[in-house]
């Protein structure tokens, strides 16, 4: 067992026949799924039809015990996994229509041409391996539709291949046929190809002496560009664009707008049915709060871009921590798309070394409520097009997909891929419900399949197996967040890999909003970052009763509490603690998790393969030592500050500062 077949196991058990009158590429998939998985009842029959009906939207399926009915192929295909999945999971398969919340399910992979992966913690990229290997071998083609099919079976329904800080050379006509490549084995799993550009494209590639995109020769390459593109890829999803961020060139450079920068590009692809997916993720090395940025920018803009352009903005105003609030920009465009950008990858998440599930922290997100069309205008409302009119509708994720055989490195982050796909599908699942599927799909062992272990009984396995790592799998967030970052903490992480712990790093000539004192702000006086309206009045960004509900530290959500207070080390939580003894506990309680989770997953053994058993036993004792490094390095960081004993119910540190200091924290894995 290697875990490469991800949460797709169903082996044949019964003889179906199907029904089906259309033919298609994707209608023989479907075909051949049920066939090869089907575990209803033998020799039924089983109906796939194309139909008309006003209930199905888009590539959405009404699903019945003797078939599937859709407007389109691809409906049908997502019918065959909802069904086959229900058969493998035992949910009841009642008649029902079932519709995507997104027109668009993406994911983007941070993969650059080389190879190399941007916070890839799998292995190097399915779809690159440099530029002397372009030509496409079987090998290739058979991973590329492995993973189409992993994506299809969770209702993905594009992809884009290269990395945002985007290599101007993926639009040369050699890197492009290898996109063609790659296309033609998405294709009939329903899955568009969509590319990360360069802004700066038409001067390095184009040879043009100016990429400013109002200037006619610079709009005329892109028009030239989309059209070799769709020559090739006729159903080419369009550009993903990071501009005038991080070092990205952009429309800024020319003096120019973020929404004319999108226009021209997106212009180029209008006539295709091309879409731009145009970055918010923008901030500079001022003195405004890094947090209020990506707001201040786009909001003047909102109504300026083309209506196909969708602006892309993270779920949180900083960048993917364990844990933000929602980013204000949600909600807050009415006259433009706006589509969200989670990260698959946990790369401030422990990589693929800690077990965490971030489905509960999406959960979170498209649930909280923006209230700005009054109460109930939660961010997966504000998305879905059912409070906005928008002409498209998308949400994003940074794939987590690498070489690695079981794709993900850790086998539970495999999850983490899936409950994207399921949550973009359906963005009001609940984490528990995602995380039950995934578990009992990829785990369960069927009758028929020759485990170790003695058949065991679905009720010993449901109890012994399912409840206790289903239930680690819904406290390993919150876990995370205790151990690293709790109680509204953000961004402490050691400098570059973002892996370890890194409080006191601040080296002199650093951009300050790259190192942690910047973000937690800790003095004698006190700790946290003060964005209240006496702070950086990042509040304000937020529609009523928020802003007043973050500003007032009485009402502030504790969850939030040092990401927008600065509060003394003796300030009285809701626990009737001081801050500085709750902090502490917050960190022992991290840890005490991680070594629960320790615990039932050896208790798990008798039900798992031994190969997967003991890659996530051997996994969670790192991550168990690593959270051990993470409380003793920010607790006795911050130690320095509070002058307060940790409090002596719970266990003293077993690192000093020094060391931890001196050790590089970017090695500690
Ligand atoms: C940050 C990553 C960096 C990405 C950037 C982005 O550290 O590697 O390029 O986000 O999203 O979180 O553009």
């Amino acid at each position: 067992e290697n875990g490469h077949d991800l949460w797709l196991r169903a082996k044949h058990t019964a003889p179906v026949n199907v029904v089906c009158s259309g033919k298609s590429p994707t209608l023989e998939i479907a075909k051949q799924e049920l066939h090869q998985g089907w575990q209803g009842k033998a020799n039924a029959t089983f109906v796939l039809k194309k139909k008309h009906d006003k209930l199905i939207k888009g590539d959405g399926y009404r699903l019945s015990p003797g078939g599937i009915e859709a407007n389109t192929d691809l409906g049908l295909l997502y019918g065959v996994y909802d069904l086959l999945r229900r058969q493998q999971t035992g949910e009841p398969i009642t008649e029902q229509v079932e519709n995507p919340s997104y027109e668009r399910r993406i994911l983007d992979h941070w993969d650059n041409l080389d190879g190399t992966i941007e916070r890839g913690y799998a292995g190097r990229s399915i779809f690159w391996h440099g530029k002397d290997s372009l030509a496409v071998t079987e090998k290739d083609k058979k991973l590329w539709q492995e993973y189409a099919r992993a994506d299809a079976s969770i209702g993905i329904n594009g992809a884009v291949l290269d990395n945002v800080n985007a290599s101007p050379l993926v639009l040369t006509t050699e890197y492009l046929k290898r996109v063609r490549a790659i296309a033609e084995v998405l294709r009939p799993y329903g899955i568009k190809t969509y590319l990360s550009v360069n802004f700066a494209s038409p001067s390095v590639i184009g040879g043009l002496k100016t990429s400013d995109p109002l200037d006619p020769q610079v709009k005329e390459w892109w028009k030239n560009k989309a059209k070799e593109i769709y020559k090739l890829i006729p159903d080419f999803g369009g550009f993903l664009v990071k501009a005038n961020s991080e070092g990205q060139p952009g429309p800024q450079n020319f003096g120019r707008t973020h929404a004319d920068g999108a226009n021209t590009i997106a212009d180029a692809v209008k006539p295709y049915g091309g879409i731009v997916m145009w970055r918010a993720f923008v901030y500079s090395a001022n003195d405004e709060d890094r947090a209020k940025q990506a707001y201040d920018e786009f909001m003047p803009l909102d109504g300026k871009f083309h209506d196909n352009v969708i602006v892309q903005v993270k779920n949180g105003p900083v960048d993917f921590q364990p844990r933000e609030p929602f980013s204000p920009l949600f909600g807050a465009m009415k006259k433009t798309p706006v589509m969200p950008e989670l990260q698959v990858t946990q790369e401030y998440l422990g990589q693929a070394v800690h077990l965490v599930f971030l489905a509960p922290m999406w959960e979170e997100f498209l649930k909280s409520d923006t209230y700005q069309e009054g109460k109930g205008s939660t961010v997966a409302r504000c998305t879905d097009g059912s409070i906005f009119q928008q002409t498209h509708t998308a949400i994003a994720g940074v794939a987590n997909v690498g070489l690695d055989t079981n794709w993900c490195g850790h086998p539970f982050a495999q999850a983490n891929w899936y409950a994207f796909g399921r949550l973009a599908w359906n963005n009001q699942l609940s984490s528990d419900q995602i995380a039950d599927e995934w578990v009992k799909l990829t785990f369960k062992p069927t009758p028929a399949e020759d485990r170790t272990h003695s058949t065991v009984l679905p009720i010993v396995w449901n109890i012994n197996f399912l409840k206790p790592v289903k239930r680690m799998m819904l406290e390993s967030r919150e876990a995370a967040v205790n151990y690293m970052m709790p109680l509204g903490l953000h961004h402490i992480f050691a400098p570059e890999n973002h892996y370890g712990p890194g409080p006191w790093w601040a080296p002199k000539g650093v951009r300050k909003d790259w190192t942690p004192p910047y973000y937690h702000q800790a003095d004698t006086l006190g700790i946290g970052f003060d964005r209240t309206e006496n702070g950086s009045n990042a509040v304000s960004q937020y529609h009523e009763p928020l802003r007043s509900l973050f500003n007032d530290v009485n009402t502030c959500p504790e969850i939030y509490l040092l990401w927008f207070h600065h509060l003394p080390w003796n300030y009285q939580t809701q626990s009737g603690l001081t801050l500085w003894d709750d902090l502490c506990y917050h960190y022992q309680e991290g840890l005490d998790q991680v070594r629960s989770f320790q615990k039932t997953w050896d208790k798990a053994k008798p039900y798992v393969d031994k190969e997967r058993f003991s890659v996530v036993q051997k996994k969670l004792r790192k991550q168990c030592i690593n959270a051990q490094v993470w409380k003793d390095a920010c607790l006795l960081y911050f130690q320095q500050f509070s002058r307060m004993p940790i409090p002596y119910n719970i266990e003293r540190p077993v690192h000093n500062l020094k060391d931890l200091i001196e050790n590089d924290m970017k090695r500690i894995r």
